[in-house]
């Protein structure tokens, strides 16, 4: 057994007797109410899952195992003379919450590298689909395609045993990690490159998938401060949630991925990246080379809020102040393209927007998200197709979502099932007399 699963073995055991104990002795106790308003208005702050993996404060932003972004990033290993720590390090410390040494992420990098060949179909079948697939959907094929492999289908075939559940979970969720880095840079370059594909050269996550999209340094620790950022905003979200709510059902990780993915497409989510960038080529095209003044950028906000469209990579469903995920990246442009064009004028939306948001007094919080940054960095280094940004995030989201289901698995977390409740039913409680 690997040093990563046998320390996460030993965490779940450890674990397991706080979940039993409060279930069996203090299921009864309250932790809080249900309006009407939450249960029409998307179920937001309803107090309905449990995570140790990361924690979202509405003010100060995530928190991954208890640590700040900085945090984290400063103490996990980096590869010599990068800024950002390994991927393989950063799943090691999602699933155990230890930072590990860096023979321990030498480790996951080998075990990575010994699970990364991705099956012959999986190409076969990405390349089946018209050409003008969204990317995420080849994305999100390519995961479903290969459930055949799952270990954890198998085993449930052969018997299952609850409190074995999480191994050939993490098993699963562990091949499919090590293929992703593989099967996204194939996506990019074949919808985008003519079908030029580069073959993996095995150094570990960022490197490899750098590599494969055929950009050069920095870029692999663009990838892995990308990776980072995007994997884990709580139980809640959609991406998160709809891969927790599909492996309830003890589906394994591939179909429960492969949903998620599904989520994280919507342009209320994920899309919102790519949004960001197709909004602001809009912006550029009618200023026709001109330099953005204040004032301008305050015409094209009022108007796309006039035609009844968001602005995509503001406002959020929990957070309430800029979001350190943004800033992170905000850091990262002031450091490494300070000067360039599509900086500057995400740079002016991040002044502009917000006062406008404030005086229109719908959003309940003004200021931008993670992905009103993004797409700046990705441009910047040459990925300017950005219908493909979701797919990166999709490569993040995956670390905090396996992490998730491998640990659901753990603590034998029941298939969820909400209480529906009828339209006259609800009138009735609030005392509506017809
Ligand atoms: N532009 C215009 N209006 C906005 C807005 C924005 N950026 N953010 C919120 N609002 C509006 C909402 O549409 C809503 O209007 P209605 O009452 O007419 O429906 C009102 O303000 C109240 O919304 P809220 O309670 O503040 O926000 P929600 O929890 O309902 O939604 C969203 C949160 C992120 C979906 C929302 O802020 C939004 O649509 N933002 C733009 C899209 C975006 O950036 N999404 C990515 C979010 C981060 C993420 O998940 N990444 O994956």
């Amino acid at each position: 057994m690997s040093t990563l699963k046998r320390i996460l073995k030993e965490k779940i055991d450890a674990h397991r007797p706080r979940t039993t104990k409060l279930l069996k002795e203090f299921g009864d106790v309250k932790v809080g109410e249900v309006t009407i308003e939450q249960i029409i208005g998307g179920m937001r702050d309803i107090k309905s899952l449990v995570t140790d993996i990361s924690y979202l404060d509405p003010l100060e932003g995530i928190r991954f195992r208890g640590k700040t972004i900085p945090d984290a990033m400063a103490a996990l290993p980096k590869p010599a003379g990068k800024d950002y720590p390994y991927v393989e390090a950063f799943w090691f410390f999602l699933l155990t919450g230890e930072i590990p040494s860096m023979e321990q992420t030498k480790e996951v990098i080998e075990d990575f590298k010994s699970r990364s060949t991705i099956p012959q179909y999986v190409f076969d079948i990405i390349r089946a689909l018209p050409k003008d697939s969204h990317p995420m959907v080849m994305l999100s094929t390519a995961v479903l395609a290969m459930q055949r492999e799952s270990k954890f289908a198998k085993w449930y075939e052969e018997g299952f045993k609850k409190l074995d559940a999480w191994d050939t979970m993490y098993e699963d969720s562990t091949d499919i990690l090590a293929k992703l880095p593989g099967i996204s840079a194939f996506i990019y370059r074949l919808k985008y490159k003519n079908d030029k594909q580069i073959a993996d050269p095995n150094i570990d996550f960022g490197s490899n998938f750098a590599h494969m999209m055929g950009i050069a340094a920095p870029y692999d620790d663009v990838a892995r401060m990308y990776f980072v950022l995007h994997s884990d905003h709580e139980s809640g979200n959609v991406s998160a949630h709809t891969t927790h709510l599909v492996a309830s059902a003890l589906s394994d990780a591939y179909y429960s991925l492969s949903a998620g993915l599904g989520g994280l497409a919507g342009p209320l989510h994920g899309l919102a990246n790519q949004e960001v960038l197709r909004w602001l080529q809009e912006v550029m095209e009618k200023l026709n080379g001109e330099e953005p003044t204040e004032e301008l950028m305050k015409k094209f906000v009022e108007e796309t809020l006039d035609s009844g469209q968001v602005i995509p990579g503001f406002g959020h469903a929990v957070l309430r102040k800029t979001d350190p995920r943004y800033q992170q990246q905000r850091e990262f442009c002031q450091k490494h393209l300070p000067n360039d064009k599509i900086f500057k004028y995400v740079d002016m939306l991040f002044h502009v927007v917000p006062p406008i948001l404030l005086a229109k007094g719908k959003a309940k919080n003004p200021w931008p998200n993670v992905d009103a940054q993004s797409g700046v960095i990705q441009w910047f280094y040459g990925v300017q197709e950005y219908d493909f940004y979701t797919v990166m995030f999709g490569v993040g989201r995956a670390l905090g979502v396996l992490a998730n289901i491998t640990w659901d698995r753990g603590l034998g977390y029941a298939l969820e099932r909400p209480k529906s409740l009828t339209t006259d039913m609800l009138e009735a409680v609030a005392g509506i007399k017809k």
